[in-house]
C-alpha cells in the first residue's frame, strides 16, 4: 500500500488554547485543516519510530471521519501499532488510562469536551504525552509553529479500518488494534476503589442517579455502575453516545444538568446524583437537595480519600487550579501535607503528579483526579465519592456540612460572560492590570481590597515560569475575586469571574451562596468594570 505526500499550505490559526486545538465543525472541515494539524503533530513527536500511538474520540460529529484520517496518517508516518477504541471511543480519562498501560508514546485524544456538538458544535484534537496526560505548553508551542511552516502531510491510501470489531488489522507497515473502549479502564478502577463495598451499599437499596448527558461516559457508566456494582438497571441515564449529545450541552453544571438538579432537589430523591461532560473527565456531584461545588467536592474527597483501597496509604500531597477555592488547601493544612496552586489546566498537574508531589488534584470547572492517570477523571470521582459513602454510611449531604462545620465553608461561584466581543474582552483585562497598583487598601462598601496580581506559576519541577494565568484580587475580609479568559471557546471571548469567600461560623453555612457572595460579586463587577466593557448586565452561565 503506498503512502501518499500530500502538498499543502498552513493555516495560521491552528494554536491550540487550554486544552488542544477547539474550533467549530465547519473549521475542521477545510480541506487539510485536519491532515495539517495531525501531521505537525507528529512530526514534533519524538522517536514515533515504531512506536505505539492511542487514538479515540468522544464520538461527538467528525469523530469517526477524523479517526480514519488519523489512523492512515499515523501509519505513513512510521508509527509500529495504533491502539484504537471500538467504534472510535475513548473518554479522555480511558484514554489516559490505555497510553500509560500499553507504554504508548502519546496519544490524539478527538474532543471538544465540554463544548456542544453536532455538525454546528465544536470540534477540537489533542495529543496527550507518554505519560498520558496533556502536551505541556512547550509541546503545543512547537506544534503551533509547525503548523505554519508544513507543506505536506503523509497519508497511507488505503480503506477505512473497520471499527467495530475487536482485533488486530494491518494497515501499511503498521498494525490497527480495535479495543475494548471500557476494559481497561474498568480494571484500573476495579484496583483503586472497594468495589465490594460499593457494590453492597446498593444492595442494601442505595439509590443514584447518574447522567451522561448522551457523551461518552454512558458506556463506562453502565459497565461499572450498573454491570459489576449492581446499580439497577436505570441508574444511568442519556447513556447512549450521540454525535450531538442529543441536542444537550454537555456540560456537568447545575445549569446544563438541570434534569438531575430537578430530580435531585425534588420530592422523590436519591441519595446521590452525579453527571459527567462529552469526554467524561469531568463530574459533578448533586448531593440530596444540595450541589456540591467541584472546590468543595476535592476537599471532601483530599479528606477521606484514604477510604479507598487506591489510597490507603494516604496523600503525598494536593494540588488544586488557582481559581479554586481554598478549602483543599484547609484540609491539607490539617493533614500536615503540602497544597500546591497551578494555573488553569490539567497539564500543569502532570510533572507534580510525575514527582510524586501530589495525589489528588483539581479544578473548580468540574474536573478531579488523581495519580492514577494524567487527566482528569469524571467517573473515578464519582467512584471514590461511593466509596466513602460506603464507608461513612452518611447521607452526601451531611457529609458535606459536617466538612463545613470542621473546616469552615468557602463559598463559591463563577459567573462567565459568554461570547463578549474579543477587543472589548482583552481591553477588559487590561484595563484591570492597569489598576492593580492603585487597588490595595481602597474600600468597596464592606470589603477592602489586601492585594492583588496576575498570577505567575513557577513549576515547582521543572522550574518553567508561566506568567499572565488571571487576576486575583483578595480582600481583608477573607474573600477573592479572579478575572481570566477562557482558552477553550470558539466564539468570541468568555470571561470568567472566580468569587468567594470563607465563612468560619457554622451559623452562616446555610446561606445561599449567592447571597454570601453578594458582597464580593458587586465589588468584583466594579473593579473590573464588567458591564461597560461586555456590555452585559448579568452573566450568561452561573456555576
Ligand atoms: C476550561 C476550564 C479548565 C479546564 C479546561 C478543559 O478552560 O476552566 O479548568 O481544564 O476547560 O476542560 P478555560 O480556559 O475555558 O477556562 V475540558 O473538560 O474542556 O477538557
Ligand atoms: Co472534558
Amino acid at each position: 500500500m503506498a503512502t501518499q505526500r500530500v502538498s499543502t499550505t498552513p493555516f495560521s490559526d491552528q494554536r491550540p488554547g487550554t486544552s488542544g486545538l477547539r474550533k467549530k465543525v465547519t473549521v475542521f472541515q477545510q480541506p487539510r485543516y485536519v491532515e495539517n494539524f495531525i501531521q505537525s503533530v507528529f512530526n514534533t513527536v519524538e522517536g514515533r519510530e515504531g512506536a505505539t500511538l492511542v487514538i479515540g474520540g468522544d464520538g461527538r460529529f467528525f469523530n469517526e471521519a477524523v479517526i480514519q484520517t488519523a489512523l492512515k496518517m499515523a501509519a505513513a508516518n512510521g508509527f509500529g501499532r495504533i491502539l484504537v477504541g471500538q467504534r472510535g471511543l475513548l473518554s479522555t480519562p480511558a484514554a489516559s488510562c490505555v497510553i500509560r498501560k500499553y507504554n504508548a508514546i502519546g496519544g490524539l485524544v478527538l474532543s471538544a469536551s465540554h463544548n456542544p456538538g453536532g455538525p454546528d458544535g465544536d470540534f477540537g484534537i489533542k495529543f496527550n504525552m507518554s505519560h498520558g496526560g496533556p502536551a505541556p505548553e512547550t509541546f503545543t508551542e512547537a506544534v503551533f509553529k509547525r503548523t505554519g511552516e508544513i507543506t505536506e502531510f503523509r497519508i497511507a491510501d488505503a480503506p477505512d479500518v473497520d471499527l467495530e470489531r475487536i482485533g488486530e488489522t494491518p494497515l501499511g507497515n503498521a498494525t490497527v488494534q480495535v479495543i475494548d473502549s471500557v476494559a481497561d479502564y474498568a480494571e484500573l478502577m476495579e484496583r483503586l476503589i472497594d468495589f465490594d463495598k460499593v457494590a453492597d451499599m446498593f444492595r442494601s437499596g442505595f439509590r443514584m442517579r447518574f447522567d451522561a448527558l448522551s457523551a461518552v461516559t454512558g458506556p463506562y457508566a453502565k459497565a461499572i455502575l450498573e454491570g459489576r456494582l449492581g446499580a439497577p438497571a436505570g441508574t444511568v441515564v442519556n447513556g447512549e453516545p450521540k454525535p450531538d449529545f442529543g441536542g444537550h450541552h454537555p456540560d456537568p453544571n447545575p445549569v446544563h444538568a438541570h434534569d438531575l438538579m430537578e430530580l435531585m432537589h425534588g420530592p422523590d430523591v436519591p441519595d446521590f446524583g452525579a453527571a459527567s461532560d462529552g469526554d467524561g473527565d469531568r463530574n459533578m456531584i448533586v448531593a440530596p437537595r444540595l450541589f456540591v461545588t467541584p472546590s468543595d467536592s476535592l476537599a471532601i474527597l483530599t479528606a477521606h480519600a484514604h477510604l479507598a483501597p487506591g489510597y490507603a496509604q494516604g496523600l503525598s500531597g494536593v494540588a488544586r487550579s488557582m481559581p479554586t477555592s481554598r478549602a483543599a488547601d484547609r484540609v491539607a493544612a490539617k493533614l500536615g501535607i503540602k497544597a500546591y496552586e497551578t494555573p488553569t489546566g490539567w497539564k500543569f498537574f502532570a510533572n507534580l503528579l510525575d514527582a510524586g508531589l501530589i495525589t489528588l488534584c483539581g479544578e473548580e470547572s468540574a474536573g478531579t483526579g488523581s495519580d492514577h492517570i494524567r487527566e482528569k477523571d469524571g467517573l473515578w470521582a464519582v467512584l471514590l465519592w461511593l466509596n466513602i459513602l460506603a464507608v461513612l454510611k452518611k447521607p452526601a449531604d451531611q457529609i458535606v456540612r459536617d466538612h463545613w462545620a470542621t473546616f469552615g465553608r468557602d463559598f463559591y461561584t463563577r459567573h462567565d460572560y459568554e461570547d463578549v466581543e474579543t477587543t472589548a474582552a482583552n481591553d477588559l483585562m487590561a484595563n484591570l492590570r492597569a489598576k492593580l497598583l492603585g487597588l490595595p487598601g481602597q474600600r468597596f462598601d464592606d470589603l477592602t481590597v489586601a492585594s492583588c496580581d496576575d498570577f505567575s506559576y513557577a513549576d515547582p519541577v521543572d522550574g518553567s515560569v508561566t506568567p499572565r494565568q488571571g487576576i486575583r484580587i483578595l480582600f481583608q475580609e477573607d474573600a477573592r475575586a479572579v478575572f481570566r479568559l477562557s482558552g477553550t471557546g470558539t466564539s468570541g471571548a468568555t470571561l470568567r469571574v472566580y468569587l468567594e469567600r470563607f465563612e468560619p461560623d457554622a451559623g452562616r453555612h446555610s446561606l445561599a451562596s449567592a447571597d454570601a457572595l453578594a458582597p464580593v460579586i458587586k465589588a468584583a463587577g466594579e473593579i473590573a468594570e464588567i458591564a461597560h466593557y461586555t456590555g452585559m448586565d448579568v452573566p450568561t452561565v452561573i456555576t
